[in-house]
């Protein structure tokens, strides 16, 4: 049985959600679950699964380390995604009667870390197809607003799926304009009134649309990392879809055909509104 979260997710923040794509929630996350994330993140960057890995280059001062999916070898991580209130807050914004987690990631930035987190939108990467489908942002620091993650309000609604882009080299995936996806627009000269980039500290949750664009700079605090987890979770409308190019992550073996649901036994469903 799931954890209840520290407050209750209020009408107005589901509301903001759906307008924005994007909500911070303050407080929400019992600060026990902040340090099972910690341990979480150290076994993640204590062993090496298929997507762990160094985005920042050589000569960056500090380190930008990341994983998809470690919670498969992580117990803390696996924990987290099943007894923590983070599915019955991803079910509450996206107005679901369930949740599925989807998969996790970790994304610490060392402090001097340079590396930046290029501006994507999250669902081009992946097989998902459907409008309830959010990622839950998840500091175990407290994390400044020239750190944070940022968001562009309102671009879950733009109708544009952009290319998505490989963090360390920007190369692609194979997908591309005459499959549908467009480059990515030049947020900072273009959107830079609709950035949200909130101030967090460890507690709060940064809740974005899978379609909304976000981006990251690197981490330019002295002497403090900034680690994340974050984790992915869809609701009654998603679906399985293949797209052209590579996927990322690769759900391929899980036994779905496009057009079937994403939920159990494929994905385990965390949450389950009752009546
Ligand atoms: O934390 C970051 O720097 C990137 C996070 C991100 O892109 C994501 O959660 O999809």
């Amino acid at each position: 049985m799931p954890d209840a979260p520290a407050r209750t997710v209020t009408g107005d923040e589901v509301a903001q959600f759906d307008t924005d794509g994007v909500v911070c929630l303050k407080g929400v996350l019992p600060q026990h679950w902040v340090a099972v994330l910690e341990q979480g993140i150290a076994g993640a960057m204590a062993s090496a699964g298929r997507y762990t890995r160094r985005q920042s280059d050589g000569d960056d001062p500090g380190l930008f380390f990341s994983d998809y999916g470690a919670s498969a070898r992580v117990p803390a991580l696996m924990d987290y995604a099943l007894h923590s209130p983070v599915g019955e807050i991803a079910a509450t914004l996206l107005r679901s009667n369930r949740s599925n987690f989807l998969y996790d990631a970790v994304w610490v930035k060392e402090p001097g870390t340079a590396k930046p987190s290029a501006w994507h939108q999250d669902q081009p990467y992946y097989a998902v197809d459907g409008r309830q489908i959010c990622i839950v942002w998840a500091p175990v620091d407290p994390v400044p607003e020239d750190v944070v993650l940022r968001c562009v309000r309102g671009s879950h609604r733009w109708g544009k799926a952009f290319k998505p882009l490989r963090f360390k080299d920007l190369g692609d995936y194979g997908r591309n304009g005459t499959d549908g996806y467009a480059e990515p627009p030049d947020i900072d000269r273009d959107h830079a009134d609709a950035i949200l980039a909130p101030a967090m500290e460890p507690g709060d949750l940064l809740v974005f649309h899978g379609m909304c664009m976000h981006g990251a700079p690197g981490n330019s605090q002295a002497g403090r990392s900034r680690r994340v987890v974050s984790t992915t979770w869809v609701g009654d409308d998603a679906v399985y879809i293949e797209r052209p190019g590579e996927m990322e992550p690769d759900f391929s073996d899980r036994g779905l055909k496009p057009g079937e649901p994403l939920d159990a036994p494929a994905f385990p469903r965390v949450y389950e509104r009752t009546l």
